[in-house]
């Protein structure tokens, strides 16, 4: 199974290293001539919009977590009305 991952990520590596020299070499378009090859930039956007999507998902719903938990420590923490805090 590592051996596999392995693999696959030394084909990946290469082929990452392969489209940035063939982007260097003018082989591969490269819209703003930063050595990253703009097929390789639209695939990063894409795969950065998918996980901005999940980030945003999972904030959502620690943000929701976060509002639970507080509401349930209000619950324990509230202070009795008509009680005054002690002055120091
Ligand atoms: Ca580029």
């Amino acid at each position: 199974m590592v051996n596999i991952l392995v693999i696959a990520c030394t084909i990946l590596l290469i082929a990452l290293i392969g489209t940035v020299i063939a982007a260097k070499k003018g082989w591969l378009a490269d819209r703003d001539k930063d050595g990253i090859a703009d097929v390789i930039e639209d695939r990063v956007d894409i795969v950065k919009d998918k996980i901005d999507d999940v980030v945003d998902d999972v904030e959502d719903f620690i943000e929701d977590k976060i509002d639970d938990v507080e509401e349930f420590g209000k619950k324990f923490t509230r202070k009795k009305p008509g009680r005054k805090s002690k002055k120091k």
